[in-house]
């Protein structure tokens, strides 16, 4: 059975896609807590880019640092049911993969900032932590909901426009853009900490994302995906 070394955070964050993927196509993983919610791994030190995830494949050494070359590795190195039938498909999948990817970068991540309360200006490697800067806590959820609607509906009218995306985004099969998709959107509408986000909207900041929705309940009702997540959404706090 192959199997990697993966250094990632107690969160559900950009770890969990990766789980759930391995899960799905038989990948062994031998899971590193990092710094500075672990200690099995320093991603200052050890990781080339200083962030998580990381990842090492035991079978031949190759270590990479960015989760979209994690996946894009893992399902074609690895063939099973995430693995892109041909390019037209995996430029597909790879773009809808990079909307996700915006999506946790400019709202959820600068929302992680906000919840777990750090508002120094470079206390992660990656970007400067400025959610804060100009009118504090109240402005800085009032701007990121805003990019969460802007976001959020502009994917929704995409998919509800096109063909293709039924019952997952890009046809009939599973991509691993759909993976990390659910993880986004369970993130926010189950996780204690976006409890801020969903106050802003009553309830659930998705609710006028039917396709969205719908996509995420098809994800959630495959056998690997509900025995990896088991109860992370309610336990982690983003
Ligand atoms: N492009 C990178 C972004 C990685 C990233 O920002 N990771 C966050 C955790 S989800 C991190 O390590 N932040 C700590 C820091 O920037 O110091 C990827 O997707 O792997």
């Amino acid at each position: 059975m192959p199997e990697i070394d993966l250094a990632y955070l107690p969160v559900v964050g950009r770890g969990e896609q990766i789980n759930i993927i391995c899960a799905m196509h038989g990948i062994k993983i031998n899971l590193l807590m990092s710094k500075p919610m672990g200690d099995d791994f320093n991603k200052d030190t050890e990781a080339p880019f200083g962030t998580v995830p990381w990842m090492k494949d035991h079978a031949n050494g190759l270590e990479l640092n960015d989760s979209m070359a994690i996946v894009q590795y893992l399902v074609t190195k690895y063939e099973g049911p995430l693995t892109p039938s041909d390019a037209d498909q995996a430029a597909r999948v790879a773009m809808y993969w990079s909307w996700c990817q915006d999506y946790y970068s400019f709202v959820l991540s600068p929302f992680h900032d906000i919840i777990t309360g750090h508002n120094e200006p470079f206390w992660r490697n990656l970007r400067l932590t400025d959610t804060l800067a100009e009118g504090g806590k109240e402005l800085g959820i009032k701007n990121l909901t805003t990019l969460h609607t802007n976001r959020a509906n502009l994917l929704e009218k995409n998919l509800a426009a096109s063909s293709a995306a039924k019952p997952f985004m890009t046809g009939s099969s599973c991509s691993y853009a759909d993976i990390f998709l659910y993880t986004c959107v369970r993130t926010v509408q189950e996780t204690g900490g976006f409890g801020i986000l969903r106050d802003e909207f009553g309830d659930d900041p998705f609710k006028d994302c039917p396709t969205i929705e719908s996509i995420c309940s098809e994800v959630g009702s495959i056998n690997e995906v509900v025995q990896t997540v088991g109860s992370k959404f309610s336990d982690c706090p983003i």
